[in-house]
């Protein structure tokens, strides 16, 4: 019996295993113009940085294609699939789709897709969740009931110091995209229950907005458990990130990971996402 955690790239996980649970991730893709990246956790990020801030061409993603998903599926016999939200991307609902597929000729093989409605370290969290509960024994049924609710005790916070990529692919509100192209100003928010970006507040990049972040983990229920940090281009950035939370909480098991190119592509150079186990 093979159990399998499958993620997007957007999850910035590119692991073979999670606790020993074999793990893949299934990519999306960066295109500018002629150019594309495959998000295979291969990409050269401080090229593809480049390359993207010196084009003139429009840049854009593309989800994975159910292709994609079924090929990722081939030698599990229970899958748990964990997607980006999809409140912003496709990925979702090709990955449901490649299920129902790939179902038709493997009945016996069981496959549960998660819409994570978050992005990056909120996702990793649930997926090492997974491994955790395959670990201790849980069943599938039961693997995928626990994680109903603990979705709920996980969430997302972001720092960005641009919008660009997201405002010019629609995937934030026009009202945000204008104040981000008004300003320059960085904007923090969390994932919103139904997986879009919410804006929080905005910054002049001072060294308060750390400590403004654990204030924020702790008021929506942080008590000082895992925190993932994922950054992008700056991981001193990260780095103040993680000495904030444990100022106050010395004993948080915080990890610091480099965002692969969808999220570095989204969340863009100085971006910081902070995924958090909450009560
Ligand atoms: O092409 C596609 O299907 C991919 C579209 C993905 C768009 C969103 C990516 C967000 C990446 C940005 C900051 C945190 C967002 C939290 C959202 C719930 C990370």
């Amino acid at each position: 019996m093979t159990m399998k955690i499958i993620t997007d790239s957007g999850a910035d996980a590119f692991v073979s295993a999670m606790d020993g649970v074999a793990h893949t991730s299934v990519p999306l893709t960066i295109r500018a113009g002629a150019l594309s990246w495959l998000d295979n956790g291969e990409i050269d990020l401080p090229k593809f940085v480049d390359a993207l801030k010196k084009t003139k061409e429009r840049s854009s993603t593309a989800c994975p294609s159910v292709q994609d998903w079924m090929d990722a599926f081939v030698g599990g016999d229970e899958i748990f699939v964990l997607t980006i939200t999809s409140a912003l991307s496709g990925t979702y609902n090709s990955a449901v789709q490649a299920a129902k597929i790939y179902q038709e000729s493997h009945p016996q093989v069981k496959i549960h897709v998660f819409d994570t409605r978050s992005a990056g370290p909120q996702i990793r969290l649930l997926a090492e969740e997974i491994a955790q509960l395959i670990n201790k024994g849980f069943k599938f049924e039961q693997i995928v009931e626990t994680m109903k609710y603990k979705m709920r005790q996980t969430d997302l916070l972001f720092i960005l110091e641009n919008l660009d990529n997201l405002a010019n692919n629609g995937r934030i509100n026009p009202a945000m995209a204008k104040i981000a192209h008004a300003l320059k100003l960085n904007i923090y928010g969390t994932a919103s229950d139904e997986g879009k970006l919410e804006m929080l507040g905005k910054t002049r990049g001072s060294k308060k907005i750390f400590a403004k972040m654990v204030k924020l983990m702790e008021e929506s229920g942080y008590e000082g458990g895992k925190v993932l940090i994922d950054y992008v281009g700056t991981p001193d950035k990260a780095e103040k990130m993680q000495n904030a939370i444990l100022a106050a909480y010395p004993d948080a098991e915080i990890s610091i990971t480099e965002c692969g190119g969808l999220c570095s592509y989204y969340a863009e150079a100085g971006g910081l996402l902070i995924g958090y186990e909450k009560k």
